[in-house]
């Protein structure tokens, strides 16, 4: 297969790039009083202005592009709940860079030439299915292109082929797995890896992955603007996720300042791609939520790894002065057993202050009086993790909405 060099690109070549080939950032720069030449080594990418979404959606459709339109290969687009998606360009270089990176990703999962790749993340101008169906041709596996939805197929393809790797929203494996658990033969499966990202999750939903769909879960970490899938994956050692630094360049800086923050504290992420063609982006303020790793991975890998993403900053809800990211009440719910671990969020407005209520499900049907009896349990587990009492509402076995892809789980009531 066509293979490109990984990168190569220094700090300085990408800026003085973006200088010369890319108006709307060499204007940002102009603007902060950087230049080329102020930057030396990569010690010096704190000078640098960031880039945002805004920016993104400001020069719609392509106003971000560093090359002649005439180069383009792909267009992919985010998945923008209101207005304009943000959109995405990738050259020819870009796409098999992509392809490597997500190969590599995949290598490090413990994936390899011999896998069955089952990819059940929606193929579309969502970066979810083309980018994990080139990385896994990559690693020369074979791959099922199945996208999203259609489950019974899924479960039907997935047991004559054979998969022995599904990727998908995590969301989208509990559902599979709830169909998997049901099921009277699971032997009949051949899985023994997930592949899950795209949204955030916890430990605790991959206790549940685990044990319903039989597999080892990991984390894979990604976002259109930066590339796709393939910015970061967890190893079976399962302790952060490891990042590409020849691709990469990670920082994590407190998001009311932008200031920088040290190794190990929590603030929110920020990349710059090194060796992209059409759209590389620098400081690009991902929204996400995380920190950086100290120590070596029990791997023996070396490079940068961060924490799994807690949440985006846009996501957090501040309820009566307390924050809490939708991840943390399924942390909560994920410690009663008796719950099925689907879940909504609903958020409403009194007084000028957001009420939460957490609507979740009991994972078998229950009396009257046992039903009550969990929702107390449950409103006491999330009273104790996140420091603040909010309404608990339980809804029988199957009630509430499954998800194919990314759950939408934050719901805005009146
Ligand atoms: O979600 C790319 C992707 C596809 C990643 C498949 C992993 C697997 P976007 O649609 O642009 O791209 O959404 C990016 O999703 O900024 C995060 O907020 C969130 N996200 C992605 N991966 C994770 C993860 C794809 N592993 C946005 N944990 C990002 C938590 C994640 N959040």
């Amino acid at each position: 297969m066509y293979r490109v060099e990984t990168s190569g690109e220094s700090l300085q070549g990408l800026v003085r790039r973006m200088w010369e080939k890319a108006p709307a950032y060499r204007a940002k720069m102009e603007e902060t009083g950087v230049f080329p030449d102020d930057i030396k080594d990569p010690g010096d990418l704190s000078l640098l202005p960031f880039t945002t979404k805004d920016d993104l959606r400001d020069g719609y459709p392509l106003g971000m592009l560093a090359c002649d339109p005439k180069d383009l290969m792909r267009i992919h687009a985010s998945s923008g709940t209101t207005g304009k998606p943000t959109v995405v360009a990738y050259t020819k270089r870009d796409l098999i860079l992509w392809s490597q990176a997500m190969g590599d990703c995949l290598r490090i999962a413990g994936v390899g030439a011999e896998d069955i790749v089952q990819v059940a993340y929606g193929y579309g101008l969502f970066t979810g299915g083309l980018g994990l169906h080139y990385g896994a041709e990559d690693l020369e596996a074979t791959v099922i292109p199945a996208s999203g939805g259609f489950s019974e197929r899924q479960l039907m393809l997935m047991e004559d082929l054979g998969s022995t790797v599904l990727a998908c929203t995590p969301s989208y494996g509990l559902k599979l797995g709830e169909m998997i658990r049901a099921m009277d033969d699971r032997d009949r499966l051949n899985l023994r890896v997930g592949i899950f990202g795209a949204e955030p999750w916890s430990e605790e939903m991959r206790i549940r992955l685990e044990d319903d769909l039989g597999i080892t879960a990991l984390d894979i970490y990604g976002l259109s603007e930066v590339m796709g899938p393939g910015v970061g994956i967890e190893c079976p050692a399962q302790s952060g996720l490891h990042i590409d630094d020849r691709l990469f360049l990670a920082e994590v800086i407190d998001p009311d300042t932008g200031r920088q923050l040290p190794e190990g504290e929590e603030g929110e992420l920020v990349i710059t791609t090194l060796g992209k063609e059409a759209m590389p982006v620098v400081r690009y303020r991902t929204r996400d939520i995380t920190r950086v790793l100290p120590g070596t991975c029990g791997c023996g890998r070396k490079g940068t790894r961060i924490e799994r993403i807690r949440g985006r900053t846009d996501d957090m809800l501040i309820i009566r002065g307390v924050n809490v990211f939708p991840s943390q009440v399924e942390v909560a719910l994920g410690r009663v057993e008796e719950l099925s671990m689907h879940y909504m969020l609903e958020v409403s407005e009194r007084g000028g202050m957001n009420e939460l209520t957490v609507v979740s499900e009991a994972a078998e049907p229950l009396s009257g009086e046992a039903m009550a009896q969990l929702t107390r349990k449950t409103s006491h587990q999330l009273l104790s993790l996140l420091g603040v009492r909010v309404g608990c509402r339980l809804e029988r076995p199957g009630t509430l909405e499954r998800w194919d892809g990314k759950a939408k789980r934050v719901r805005r009531v009146a």
